[in-house]
């Protein structure tokens, strides 16, 4: 692989998430009750930037492993990603009524059926890990699933969700709080993802720490870019109309220190994260890329 600047990594990513998608079509065939199975493929395969998989395969990738044993586990990463974005749509949650760029979940299949495909989905993603991971140990695939359902729960995406419903309209909010609602809520499932690669790849325990350190950097980072995509945008619309998590006073770094400052401390963490990949060389060039191209992307 070529060093970061010559990697074309947006044709990169393009076809990786079509390979996943690819995937998912085969991982969940319709099945009975029939509804639950065409909500599960409506928000399964209705885009996305399959960013998590395709961490999962890169991290594989970079401590020696074969990305292909990584597979199964990158699509079971995208089912949980997928469940936790119906939930979030939800409106006893953030009350979204799309999600990339079509009707979200409920405002098609109603709120019952929502709550439980994120629900059936959760399962189907352990139970698929489960069934259909070959050629990597036992206790490999055991410690694959804790870190799954460790970064799912209370430690990961639900603790941040509690904690940021908690906060919404509430006007002090401080950034010590701001980082854990981002570090739960968003960079859990991207440690999920980073970390179990690493994992299924053979990795030692002293890779897998580093390359957590790495993916929770980035994963902040990525919260706070989606926060100042989603400022400027509203900054641009004419007039000025706040969005909804302006609205909401939602806990987001531009509400605390502007647009400048995050974007300044979203490179900072990026930074600090590649620098943990230093020993891998070469082969750390797709992780690189990735993580500068959260910092550079528009959308
Ligand atoms: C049911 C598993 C489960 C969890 C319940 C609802 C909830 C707890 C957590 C919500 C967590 C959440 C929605 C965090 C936001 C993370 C985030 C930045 C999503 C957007 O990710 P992208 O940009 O989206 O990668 P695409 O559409 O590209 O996949």
């Amino acid at each position: 692989m070529g060093t970061v600047a010559e990697f074309d990594l947006s044709a990169y990513l393009i076809s990786k998430a079509a390979l996943i998608t690819a995937e998912l079509e085969q991982a969940v065939p319709v099945g009975y009750p029939t509804t639950v199975f065409e909500s599960m493929r409506y928000s399964l395969l209705s885009g996305g930037k399959r960013l998590r998989p395709a961490l999962c395969l890169a991290s594989c990738d970079i401590v020696g492993g074969d990305p292909s044993a990584a597979m199964p586990t990158a699509c079971g990463l995208e089912m949980l990603h997928t469940a936790s974005l119906i939930h979030d749509d939800l409106p006893a949650m953030d009350n979204d009524d799309y999600r990339r760029g079509k009707p979200s979940n409920h405002k098609v299949f109603g709120d019952g059926i929502a709550v439980l495909t994120g629900d059936a989905l959760w399962s189907y993603a352990l139970e698929f890990i489960l069934l259909n991971t070959r050629q990597v140990p036992a206790e490999r695939l055991l410690r694959v699933l804790h870190t799954l359902i460790n970064r799912v729960g209370v430690d990961g995406l639900v603790g941040g969700q509690v904690v940021d419903i908690q906060h919404e309209g509430i006007e002090e909010i401080d950034l010590p709080t701001v980082d854990y609602i981002h570090a739960h809520k968003t960079g859990s499932m991207i440690d999920a993802a980073v970390v179990t690669g690493a994992i299924i790849g053979g990795a030692s325990e002293d890779v897998i720490a580093r390359m957590s350190r790495y993916a929770r950097k980035i994963g902040i980072a990525f919260q706070i870019i989606d926060d100042v995509l989603d400022g400027t945008a509203s900054q641009q619309q004419l007039g000025k109309t706040p969005n909804k998590d302006e609205r909401a006073h939602k806990a987001t770094y531009p509400r605390l220190v502007g647009i400048a400052e995050s974007t300044r401390r979203a490179r900072e963490l990026v930074d600090s994260a590649k620098k943990e990949l230093d020993s891998f060389g070469d082969r750390a060039t797709l992780l690189l890329a990735i993580a500068d191209h959260i910092c550079t992307r528009k959308s």
